[in-house]
Order: C-alpha cells, then structure tokens, then sequence
C-alpha cells in the first residue's frame, strides 16, 4: 500500500503550444540550420523562457531592437508581429529577414489597414506596452489607432465621428473581458465596424474554455507559463474567476507543495508558449508525493497548423 495521498489532475486539453508558437519556433530552427549560428530574433520569439533558453543554445541571438543585429546575420521577427517601420529598415539595410510574426496577427493587420483605408476611425482592444500592440498599432501612422484597455476606456473613448468607427483587438485578450469591453462600444457606437468573427484567435479561446471546463470542480490550477505571456497569464485569471487558486510557473521548480495541503484535485493546464515537457515535469513532481491518477478534459479539437515561409520549407 502507497501512504502518498490521493490526487486527481484534471489536466486541460486543449493547452500548450498552438499553430503560430510551432511555426515561430520552427523557423528559428530551420534557419539555424539553413544559414548556421548566429540567427539573430527581434524580441523573443514566443514568451517563454525555456523555449527563448533552448534556442539560444542551439545559436539563436535574441535582441530588442533590429539596430542590435549584424547586417550580415539573418533575423527573425517574433510571434507577437513588428510595427511596418521594422521589415522597411531591415529592407533599407539589406539584411536577411525571416519574419514569423503569426498568420493571425497578421491577418488582424490587414483588417486595421482595411479600416483605415475606408477612413475610419480604429480602436484596438488590447494593453499597453505588449509588443502585439505595439506591431498592430505600428501598421498605420501615429495617431490613426486608439488603444483601450478596459471598459471604462470604451466610455471615455471620444472619437471625432461616432458613426465612422471600427474596433479590432489583440489575440490573446480574455475572452470574457473583451465581450464586455465590445459591449461597451456598441451601445455608444451601434454602427461600429467589427471583425468578422473574432481577433482573439482560436487558441486562446480554447485553452480558456478549457480552463472552464476543470477549474469550477478544482481547488487549484497550475498554469505552465512565463509571466510576460498575455495568454498564459489570462489563463490563470480564468481559473481564479471560476473559483480555484491559481498559479503561474514557469515549470516543476515553480510549484510549492504547501499550495496542495488537503487539496484532492487540481487542475493543470499550459498556456500557447509554454511546451508539454513542463506538463510532463510537474505531472512528475506530483508523482513524488501523490498517488496520482490524471483526468484529461478535452474542451476542443484542434486541427490548425501554419505553413513555413517558402525559403525555409
Ligand atoms: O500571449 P502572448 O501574446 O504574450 O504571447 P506568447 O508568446 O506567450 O504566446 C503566443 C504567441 C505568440
Ligand atoms: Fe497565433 Fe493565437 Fe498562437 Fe498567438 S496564440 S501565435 S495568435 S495561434
């Protein structure tokens, strides 16, 4: 007989990697092997500290700003998207670049362009300082976005003709939170111009759904995730708002026993950056003081995959 307690994992699905964070990797990848190291990445390339750790050791160069890469050294752009002004230096300094910015992010780019060239005045949801926003905002002049943040911001948001305006929104928002902050501007604007269906892209939405689904039954939920991931960090927003406490870590290290004293269930799940190595690390860790026995709950099937740019395929 085990004297380890008994703990049942309600482990998420789906969670981890999406389609636009193994594209991102991948092209790092490849093009280590196509151009050798150093391949330098404009921000890292997902927000994840292992993923941004693995591949440094494998030659990758991770800088803020193109200004720091070597002209004669390739350049990934990362996930999140660049503002128009990055691709256009890198061009005017003949450098190789690689841009891995995600289909979806850009997909929400042209849908801002498609605004502005139909003159209307654009507000994007999403915040402040996150590099998404900064490459969705730098697609069009200064000025031409409105950033709002929050439903008291959609209150305040004064635009020059209310029967002109269109919103569009980061990819990684709380779902919740931005149906809430959409309402908002539709009551003021009945006319505003939205995405057809949604910018919050497929993954995110899922992963928090899943989230849903184990956290109302769980006392705890473990988020694999590094604390500038915007979609990691929702989840575990999600999970706290459907009544379990929820934690953020990075991987196995990051989880405190003390946080499962008389706990029976917890909830586990990952967030779009985040690879399942760290799950299968914490389902270990657990192993060494529980009996445990995991219970998988499939909230959605997933079947999205991105091609690579063509001269990396
Ligand atoms: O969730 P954000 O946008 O912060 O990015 P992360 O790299 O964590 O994951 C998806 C992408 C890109
Ligand atoms: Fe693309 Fe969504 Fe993944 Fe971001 S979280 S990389 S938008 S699929």
């Amino acid at each position: 007989m085990s004297s380890r307690p008994p703990l049942t994992v309600m482990l998420a699905s789906p969670r981890g990697f999406c389609a636009g964070v193994d594209r991102a990797i991948q092209i790092v990848e490849r093009a280590i092997e196509k151009y050798g190291a150093p391949v330098y990445v404009r921000h890292e390339i997902v927000h994840n500290r292992h993923v941004v750790d693995r591949l440094k050791a494998l030659g990758a160069v991770f800088v803020e700003e193109l200004e720091d890469c070597p002209v004669d050294r390739p350049v990934v752009f990362s996930a999140h998207g660049v503002p128009k002004a990055v691709p256009a230096e890198a061009r005017a300094r003949k450098m190789l670049y690689l841009d891995a910015t995600c289909p979806l992010v850009s997909k929400v780019h042209v849908e801002a362009q498609r605004h502005y060239d139909a003159k209307r005045e654009i507000v994007l949801i999403g915040h402040a300082g996150h590099p998404e926003v900064v490459g969705t905002m730098g697609q069009l002049p200064d000025g031409a976005v409105a950033l709002i943040e929050t439903v008291a911001d959609a209150q305040a948001f004064t635009p020059r003709d209310p029967a002109n305006v269109a919103f569009v929104t980061q990819t990684t928002l709380s779902v919740d939170d931005t149906a809430d902050i959409v309402a908002a501007l539709r009551a003021r604007f009945p006319d505003i111009a939205a995405p057809h269906k949604e910018d919050i892209c497929y993954a995110t939405t899922n992963r928090q759904d899943a989230v849903k689904v184990i956290a109302s039954g769980t006392e705890v939920l473990l988020v694999l995730g590094s604390a500038n991931s915007s979609n990691s960090v929702r989840l575990a927003e999600v999970g706290r708002r459907s009544g379990a406490r929820a934690y953020l870590i990075d991987d196995a290290d990051g989880l405190d026993f003390a946080w499962l004293e008389g706990v029976r269930r917890v909830g586990v799940t990952a967030g779009a950056s985040a690879p399942e190595v760290l799950v299968e690390g914490v389902l270990a860790k657990l192993r060494e003081r529980f009996e445990v026995s995991v219970d998988e709950v499939d909230a959605a099937r997933e079947t999205v995959t991105f091609k690579l740019p063509r001269v990396l395929a």
